[in-house]
């Protein structure tokens, strides 16, 4: 923490700012962190709007349009967004292993797009390169075949320069794959299966979104003071007195939380951005990142009528964010008998040796304020280098099995996502020293906090082409922290 504030003290004096001013705006940054209750609507009551779920696109064909659209962000105003089939988030996309997806896709945008499916092995043409755009007016079929065992995938844009804006503005969505292994643990399906995408948002005095990053929020990643779990601030769910299944996506642009229960209660973490782990594994909190899902299970079957309890953020030490504040409100309203019961083993993770790794590469993450100016990017690098589409960075062998060693040098925490693939993280080691429970399966998105280095391995899809592998703080992204790799 010491050493994370001299050297933001350094970085204003190397620019001449006088370090009271920059203290007082630090403080006030702090101060505007997760502001409750709701500032511009007295008579709004947090935690009394129904969680909505996300409609669900069911089958192997479906239709997708992108364009602006209005959502009930605050129950009872209007916000414009930019929505897939206008709705916020769009249509969960519930498929089975094996089947190949086709999505003819319109953009109405008055911009440019593309489609990444965040986890999947698709092929590079698919996979939303971001100078792959779409253009505003046009059309695109995507057609792959769903190659990824059961898990909670999602989807986003990925354009160059708007990716960030187009997620926060509403465009994301779940993939859910399902397969027979998945099936045949009877896990809580139906009203007791509950997608949650969380993310946080800054809104005016109209309650429309806001987003106009500013350099010191190219540094630490655009932070909402408002909590919404799919796209409605602050809502609660009615709970029977059962265990309920909920695949938890932070679809934020930079803010992590630290899932917990307001009552201390623990929770089985069963899954994680690649599907089932081998085995439940119980805990009282869990750090997700952005692009990062769990799949949780949380038993209200101890609990009486009435009892209310709260998803919430436990504080964490950044330099940024890390206070503590509630997400959305269980309610307990009905006695059901429950049927389920907890597996004690719930899948096989086939493990990759060190050993058999044709390739070792290394990954230093910097973010040096001095690397840019206002309106450019470059203060966030991935070995001193910044995104160039032109460039390949890396060359990976069709089917290679890769261990890259990725080390955080920065003050800022950084969720390392790889397109296409995903991986198992062997060790972490500096800051928590140790592995988190969703590190127990397969990853596609990993958070280093400042000072920590992991150390993955993988097994490249055959799909050959250029795919790019980057920081999931949206802002970080877009400010050049991403590379290309080539299958070949
Ligand atoms: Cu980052």
């Amino acid at each position: 923490m010491k050493n994370q504030k001299l050297s933001f003290h350094k970085w204003m004096q190397s620019i001449g700012i006088n370090f009271m001013i920059i203290t007082i705006l630090v403080m006030a940054c702090k101060k505007k962190e997760i502001e409750t209750p709701f500032p511009n609507n007295t008579s709004y009551q947090l935690f009394t709007t129904p969680l909505k779920r996300p409609a669900t696109v069911s089958g192997t064909s479906a239709s997708f349009t992108a364009s602006a659209a209005s959502a009930e962000v605050v129950p009872g105003s209007n916000t414009s967004v930019l929505a897939y089939n206008n709705s916020v988030p769009g249509p969960t996309i519930s498929i089975n292993f094996g089947q190949t997806l086709n999505i003819n896709f319109l953009n109405s945008l008055s911009e440019g797009t593309n489609m990444h499916w965040h986890g999947l092995d698709v092929p590079a043409n698919q996979d939303g390169f971001p100078t792959s755009i779409i253009g505003s007016g046009a059309n695109f079929n995507f057609s792959f075949p769903v190659n990824n065992r059961a898990g909670a995938y999602w989807y986003h844009p990925h354009p160059e320069g708007a990716t960030a804006s187009q997620a926060y503005k509403g465009m994301a969505g779940f993939f859910i794959v399902r397969d027979a292994e998945e099936s045949s643990l009877n896990l809580p399906s139906g009203d007791y299966e509950v997608p949650i995408a969380i993310q946080d948002k800054r809104l005016d005095g109209n309650n429309q979104l806001i987003y106009n990053p500013t350099s010191n929020d190219i540094m630490t990643g655009w932070l909402g003071d408002k909590i919404v779990v799919n796209g409605v601030y602050a809502p609660y769910l009615g709970v029977a007195t059962r265990f309920y299944r909920f695949r938890v996506l932070n679809g934020s642009n930079a803010r992590i939380y630290n899932l917990a229960l307001s009552n201390g209660a623990d929770f089985y973490v069963i899954g994680s951005d690649g599907g089932l782990l081998a085995a439940p594994v119980s805990v009282q909190s869990l750090m997700l990142s952005p692009g990062e899902r769990a799949d949780i299970l949380i038993n209200f079957g101890s609990y009486s009528v009435g009892t209310e309890i709260y998803l919430q953020s436990n504080s964490f030490t950044s330099m940024s964010q890390g206070n503590e504040f509630k997400i959305m409100k269980f309610k307990v309203d009905k006695n059901e008998v429950e049927t389920f019961s907890l597996p004690s083993s719930l899948s096989v993770i086939n493990t990759l040796s060190p050993a058999s790794a044709d390739t070792i590469r290394s990954f230093i993450l910097k973010a040096d304020p001095m690397g840019s100016m206002p309106g450019m990017s470059g203060m966030h690098t991935i070995n001193d280098k910044i995104f160039d589409a032109a460039r390949v960075d890396e060359m990976v062998k069709a089917g290679a099995t890769e261990v890259w060693e990725i080390e955080n040098t920065s003050d800022e925490p950084h969720p390392m996502h790889i397109h296409g693939v995903q991986f198992l993280v062997l060790q972490r080691t500096g800051g928590r020293n140790s592995l988190i429970a969703t590190e127990n399966g397969w990853k596609d998105t990993a958070l280093l906090m400042p000072g920590e280095k992991i150390k993955i391995i993988m097994k490249f899809s055959s799909n050959p082409g250029k795919f790019v592998f980057h920081c999931h703080n949206l802002e970080h992204e877009e400010d050049g922290m991403m590379l290309v790799f080539e299958i070949m």
